[in-house]
């Protein structure tokens, strides 16, 4: 099988709502450059003139995540206008098995690119900064898979909650938000931003380092989604969840 086999099985495995196989299984030997090239070839299918390109997520930036499904290193994804969730509703029947966690996001101002810039540096390129509900929802039979498996699986990027208020990049010391999950009313999970590398700013700078190898950056406009503060909690029909951000207020979400 081509890379873009694998891509098209990803892409129908959500477009189908059947989880398939990780693709370790059939492919032992998927490096994790031919799995972002999966992940490339797959999510610029889908784009069209109702469906951009708009950012990008990092995935996997805390040790609480990285143990949750068992690997050792941050990752990246692809967003796109389609993830964005227009109402604070999620239809459970249009996924697999999907999770929800709760994080921040940036959104640039200015250009970034290249490896190991310094926090100034991305201070000075964040336009505002949102509150942010992920929704993700492996592609791969019971979310098992390896690094490779799930960087083709574009991070098990699906679905995004923003809020609607955007703060300063110098509102707080983002390091220090703290946010509680809450499922059905009830406190299940508890993060602080600098669950994210130490702090999100930090996400960024590797982002744009792992970018590099692919000649990318950061353009104006753009959206980053940094990282869960959370583990991510399963959902489903009549479930509702809630990220409480303390002062800064809450995410909620339906799913209906
Ligand atoms: O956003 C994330 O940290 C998820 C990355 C992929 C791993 C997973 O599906 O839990
Ligand atoms: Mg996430």
């Amino acid at each position: 099988m081509t890379l873009f086999n694998y891509a098209s099985q990803v892409a129908t495995a959500q477009a189908t709502k059947q989880a398939i196989e990780k693709i370790t299984v059939s492919k032992p030997d998927l490096t994790v450059e031919q799995a972002y090239e999966i992940q490339k070839i797959s999510i610029e299918q889908t784009l069209t003139a109702a469906n951009r390109f708009i950012g990008w997520k990092m995935g996997l930036t805390s040790v609480a995540k990285q143990q949750q499904v068992g690997v050792d290193s941050p990752i990246y994804g692809r967003l796109t206008s389609s993830m964005n969730l227009i109402t604070n509703e999620l239809t459970a029947a249009e996924y697999i098995h999907p999770r929800v966690e709760a994080e921040v996001a940036f959104v640039f101002k200015k250009a970034l690119f290249g490896a190991n810039l310094t926090p100034l540096d991305v201070w000075d390129a964040v336009e505002s900064v949102y509150l942010a509900l992920e929704v993700i929802d492996s592609r791969y039979q019971n979310f098992s898979f390896t690094l490779p498996d799930v960087i083709a699986d574009n991070a098990s990027s699906t679905k995004i909650l923003l809020s609607a208020q955007a703060f300063s990049p110098y509102a707080l010391d983002w390091s220090a938000v703290e946010v509680t999950l809450k499922l059905n009313g009830e406190d299940k999970l508890f993060g602080q931003g600098a669950a994210v590398l130490g702090h999100p700013i930090y996400s960024v700078i590797e982002l744009l380092t792992m970018l590099e190898r692919e000649g990318r950056g950061i353009t104006p406009g753009q959206l980053v989604l940094t990282g869960g503060i959370t583990d991510a909690i399963a959902v489903e029909a009549g479930d509702v969840i809630e990220a409480d951000y303390g002062a800064l207020g809450k995410l909620t979400l339906n799913v209906k």
